[in-house]
């Protein structure tokens, strides 16, 4: 899905900022009518933002269900004649926009953009009332999944089966969109080179009758580098300028659409970057040469933002990244705001693109985190052929978002599921096989539990790279850090002698640290336990080739639901969740601004 862009042909207004708020306590505000009117209410709330830390009132903050929001918005009388949408980043999880009282769509997917298409009530000049509900329940039909607890008392309760807080809101800005009717509704493009000759594929898809151009824009100096026509296409660049690990690099694909008198009817201008990826062996190339990834499993979570965006956070988190030397991240456990997207595309930042399948393992959420389910996690009561086919959607929607991105270099399509069982088996075959129709051009993985090591996990054959989340020392062999380097070593040989042509990443491994704590022994909580385990794991990465990175479990701290192992929150962060330093952060940006591997890509903050 398209971004929305101002261009000659297009226009749009931010809908950021206050909105009228009311919490649909018994959720039963649309059968009522709620959207038929103004909203009887006094509250308002921020767009974006997460909902729950920003109200001062625990009964809204626990809140299972819907939430409305409303808010009247003027067309612009130059509008006439275009297609008018309202363009949401994200809602989580679930959205139901009306115009003016009428129902426009439903979204069902709380990380991923979508559009509703509001022209047949929005006249130029006039205004429109819109009204979006806001449903932060998870169930065994949503990805991620979850399960709502009705009490006896008629309270309800949410539970989930993954350890970070379960923030609803609009969480990314909302856009007031005019298009025009023949426009261009998806792009496609892909590249290779040979030499210094780079090669760009491109595909558009348009809405209406029209003829297609194309110009390809360097974007440092804006010149004009190739051009063709038609909807498929190719064309060359000489002398090009790859997309690099750490350095970035972008061009603009510029589609018109024509008239047949010539005149312009649309123009969109998609960025892209010229580079290659691939498999070989056991190593992760890039541009043919082996990428060693350094970095963090991450979150969208802050104080008071809950999951929103926020420009400036975000750049603090890409700023610190570089300060650590790390040239990679996780989009962990689903996908990032496009703003943040574009920062690692501009910036050179190489992303593992995850999906929001997390928590599919119900063997985990009964230990770690408390849950009440005792049922098997794949069957049609629990995680279903109705999951499945909402997981694929959000695969498909994410490949579709994020398909043209340089900086996405692999997909991840679920973080810690069931994977040693036969049934889970069945589950993933299919979705990994639309990963790949979906987009031929990347490898694919998924992030295997501890739970599924080598001689147990019956779907690792079926991904490209092995990406392993482990705690030997955190959750085992706790504070003996001695027998943890064993059994992680055993464990390593292990999925070496079983994959030996298969890189590995290690896409978790973390101690719960509460910053200012100290001990002269092996302490599990303290700084300087958390040093010593990640020093232990640097052993072991530096023991074996076919481990071709590192991404620490987490870059910071982050809130989760309450829980006996959580004190406010998950505290394995490098940075606090205000985004200080602990120690570890000064030992991985001594290893790895040092680390010979780690060279390409590597982020220099100084660099012009
Ligand atoms: C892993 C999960 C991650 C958790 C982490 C932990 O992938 O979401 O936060 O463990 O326990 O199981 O800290």
């Amino acid at each position: 899905m398209l971004y929305p862009q101002e261009t000659p042909t297009r226009s749009r207004i931010s809908l950021d900022g206050f909105w009228d708020f009311k919490v649909d306590w018994n959720n039963d505000g649309v059968e009522a009518g709620w959207q038929n009117a103004s909203l009887e209410t006094t509250r308002e709330m921020a767009v974006p933002a997460s909902i729950n830390d920003v109200v001062a009132d625990e009964r809204v903050r626990n809140h299972v269900g819907r939430y409305f929001y409303q808010r009247t918005i003027q067309v612009p009388s130059e509008w006439d004649g275009k297609q008018i949408l309202v363009r949401f980043g994200s809602v989580t999880h679930h959205a139901i926009v009306f115009a003016n009282g009428q129902e426009i769509t439903r979204f069902k997917g709380g990380y991923l953009p979508f559009e509703a298409d509001i022209t047949e009530h929005a006249r130029a000049g006039e205004r429109v009332q819109l009204t979006v509900v806001v449903d932060n329940r998870l169930d065994y039909t949503t990805i991620p999944p979850g399960k709502v607890i009705e009490h006896a008392d008629g309270t309800r309760e949410q539970e989930y089966l993954h350890d970070f807080y379960n923030y609803s809101g609009i969480h990314r800005s909302v856009y007031l969109v005019a298009r025009p009717q023949v426009h261009v509704a998806d792009i496609t493009i892909t590249t290779d080179y040979e030499g210094s000759t780079g090669r760009v594929e491109w595909d558009v898809v348009k809405q209406g009758e029209a003829q297609t151009t194309v110009r390809i824009l360097d974007q440092r100096t804006g010149e004009v580098v190739a051009s063709g026509e038609g909807d498929q296409g190719t064309a060359e660049i000489p002398n090009v300028r790859l997309w690099e690990p750490g350095k970035g690099g972008l061009y603009d694909l510029e589609v018109s659409l024509l008239d047949a008198s010539g005149a312009v009817l649309d123009v969109y201008r998609q960025h892209f970057g010229v580079r290659t990826v691939e498999v070989k062996g056991a190593q992760f190339l890039i541009n043919g040469k082996p990428f060693y990834f350094t970095g963090f499993g991450m979150h969208e979570d802050h104080e008071t933002l809950g999951k929103a965006h926020s420009d400036a956070h975000l750049m603090q988190d890409m700023e610190l990244l570089s300060w650590i030397g790390a040239n990679s991240l996780r989009t962990a456990h689903y996908p990032y705001s496009e703003e943040w997207m574009d920062y690692c595309d501009r910036h050179g930042i190489v992303v593992i693109d995850e999906t929001p399948a997390v928590g599919l393992n119900l063997g985990v959420a009964g230990g770690i985190l408390g849950g009440t389910e005792t049922r098997a996690t794949f069957s049609e009561e629990t995680i279903g052929k109705a999951a499945q086919e909402q997981h694929r959607l959000e695969i498909e929607r994410l490949i579709t978002r994020d398909k043209n991105r340089p900086s996405v270099v692999l997909w991840s399509i679920a973080n810690e599921p069931e994977s040693e069982t036969p049934e889970a088996r069945e589950y993933f075959l299919p979705l990994v096989e639309a990963t790949r129709q979906a987009d031929p051009t990347r490898p694919v993985g998924f992030v295997n539990v501890m739970l599924a090591p080598y001689d147990k996990c019956q779907i690792s054959d079926l991904f490209d790279v092995l990406m392993l989340n482990r705690y030997y020392g955190w959750y085992v062999n706790t504070g003996d850090l001695a027998r943890a380097e064993e059994g992680l070593r055993a464990e390593v040989r292990g999925w070496v002698e079983r994959f030996p042509d298969t890189p590995i990443i290690f896409t978790e491994f973390g101690a719960d640290t509460v910053a200012g704590m100290h001990s002269i022994y092996n302490q599990p909580f303290t700084e300087d336990y958390q040093v010593e385990f990640l020093k232990m794991y640097a052993r072991i990465f530096d023991e074996f080739d076919e481990i071709i990175g590192e991404q620490m479990w987490n870059f910071a701290d982050f809130q989760t639901k309450f829980g006996i192992v959580r004190v406010d929150g998950n505290k394995k962060g490098a940075f606090t969740r205000d985004r200080r330093p602990k120690a570890a952060a000064r030992f991985l940006r001594q290893r790895w601004t040092e680390l010979e591997a780690a060279s390409y890509g590597r982020r220099d903050p100084r660099a012009e």
